[in-house]
């Protein structure tokens, strides 16, 4: 059998850790591109990594950025992946406000960069692209593939741009490119400036006696959350599929960050009323108020379909965060990926 090879850019983030580890245990050999930084960047795949001098190994990790297109062409042309996932990107969407020109760079040209550098040194390499819901922004729910893109922020424009690119790629040079279109995916390895997981981490320490109170921004929009791997699964089922295609992936039901809160608190014993203040400086310039995906699409094509819901998930996040408040280490959660091979 040959070697199914797998380059992840982003491996070092939420989703990229996971797709790592799913695509190791079906088999693949994994390349992941990897900022060079002053200090470790690489916690959410340590468990993965082996030694490079123990035969068997895997994982390669390769140095790059994704400003870098001859970078990103020369380690196309040497390891000839077939399948690329596109991950990286500046992904805060509030940042995106304050860095819009290195969030266009970064989340919107790298696309085309990759895409140039599939086409011209590796064009059998299946390309995924990581679009967002965020392209939906002020279009009203529900939001399938059909439905208008209204971005409301400089990242969510700068993935309106990278899906465009994605498709004309796939219609003028045939590439197999697709973008799948996710709506927020949450874990107990999201970043912990993203509003789930600032709010499982304060409920922890909160119980835990070590914070008293909690700032947040807007409470009333809402959002359609599932659960990362349920969605890191989805990219590779994308991936699969005999044609290139563009599929939403998202749960279909909606909640608010007050019934966030309202789930994670009360999982802990306690009532986010009593803990949560206002702070403007995360209020958003423009917002999306409201995001209830349509994936009628994926479940149709690829027999895909979520398994964790908002209330599960949100006892999962506080449950992992409060486990590690007491050991007082960072903590790496384990899925079991036997599920996804039914
Ligand atoms: P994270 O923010 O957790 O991870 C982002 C990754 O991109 C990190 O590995 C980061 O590296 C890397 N990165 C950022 N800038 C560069 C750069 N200039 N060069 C190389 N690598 C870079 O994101 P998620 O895992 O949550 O999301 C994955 C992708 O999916 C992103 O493109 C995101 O926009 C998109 N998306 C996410 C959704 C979600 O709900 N999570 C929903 C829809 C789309 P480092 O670790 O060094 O910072
Ligand atoms: P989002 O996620 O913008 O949907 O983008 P985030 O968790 O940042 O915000 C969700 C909602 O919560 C409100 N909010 C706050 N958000 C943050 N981060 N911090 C706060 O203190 C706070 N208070 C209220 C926000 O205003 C917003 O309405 C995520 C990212 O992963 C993107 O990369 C991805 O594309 C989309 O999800 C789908």
């Amino acid at each position: 059998m040959v070697l199914k090879k797998a380059f992840i850019t982003g491996i070092t983030g939420q989703d990229g850790s996971y797709l790592a580890e799913f695509l190791i245990y079906k088999g693949y050999e994994v390349h992941g591109l990897i900022r060079r930084a002053s200090t470790f960047n690489t916690h959410r795949i340590d468990h993965l990594f082996q030694d490079p001098q123990v035969s068997g190994s895997r994982l390669h990790l390769h140095y790059g950025d994704l400003s870098d297109g001859s970078r990103l062409t020369t380690l196309l042309s040497t390891i000839r992946p077939t399948e690329f996932y596109h991950l990286a990107a500046q992904s805060h969407v509030r940042v995106s406000f304050d860095e819009p020109v290195h969030t266009g760079d970064v989340s919107g040209l790298a696309t085309t960069r990759i895409l140039e550098a599939i086409r011209l040194v590796s064009p059998e390499t299946k390309f995924y692209q990581a679009s967002s819901s965020e392209m939906f922004g002020a279009s009203p729910p529900p939001q399938s593939e059909l439905t208008a893109f209204y971005p409301r922020s400089p990242y969510g424009a700068s993935k309106v741009y990278a899906y465009w690119m994605t498709k004309n790629y796939r219609e003028a040079h045939g590439l197999f490119a697709s973008n799948g279109i996710l709506f927020n995916h949450e874990s107990p390895r999201r970043g912990e400036t993203f509003v789930t997981r600032k709010i499982s981490r304060a409920v922890a320490h909160i119980k835990e006696g070590v914070q008293e109170e909690l700032y947040l921004g807007n409470l009333e929009s809402t959002r359609d959350w599932g659960y990362a791997p349920d969605y890191v699964y989805a990219m590779w089922a994308i991936l699969q599929h005999a044609d290139p295609d563009d599929f939403v992936i998202s749960t279909g039901v909606s909640a608010t960050i007050r019934d966030f809160l309202a789930i994670s608190f009360s999982y802990a014993g306690l009532d986010w009323r009593d803990y949560v203040r206002f702070d403007p400086r995360y209020l958003r310039p423009t917002e999306v108020d409201s995001l209830i995906g349509d994936s009628s699409h994926a479940r149709r094509k690829l027999s895909w379909q979520p398994r964790v819901s908002v209330e599960e998930l949100a006892r999962l996040m506080v449950r992992h965060d409060l486990e590690e408040m007491k050991s007082g280490k960072r903590l790496i959660d384990r899925v079991d990926w036997e599920v996804y091979s039914h």
